[in-house]
């Protein structure tokens, strides 16, 4: 391929924004009235790798608060997570939606 443009940035900044800490996200599930909640629980033990009690903790308080924190990741794992949720969503034909904040 071709030369790569001199992008301005400096060897020590490109170092420095290297080995900063990636941001974070906050990815927070969202209430409705019908997504059943046995689906929200496999939802966040299968995607979000929880444990069966804090997986029904974090439904019921999604259900009563309106929405609930499911993880904190990266941009890039936080939007895969969304995407995989919102296709079981839509597969099992449930309106679960779920959002990203950034930390
Ligand atoms: N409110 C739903 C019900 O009563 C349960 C539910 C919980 C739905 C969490 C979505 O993210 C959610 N069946």
């Amino acid at each position: 391929m071709g030369i790569k443009a001199n992008s301005g940035q400096s060897t020590q900044e490109k170092i420095r924004q290297e080995l900063k800490k990636p941001p974070l996200y906050h990815v927070f599930l969202l209430n409705d009235d019908y997504t059943t909640m046995d689906f929200v629980v496999s939802v966040l033990e299968k995607v979000f790798y929880k444990a069966t009690v804090e997986a029904t903790q974090i439904m019921l308080r999604v259900h009563k608060n309106g929405k609930g924190l499911a993880g904190t990741y990266t941009r890039e794992i936080a939007e895969t997570k969304i995407g995989t949720v919102h296709a079981l969503a839509r597969e099992y034909e449930f309106p679960l939606k779920c959002t990203m904040e950034k930390e």
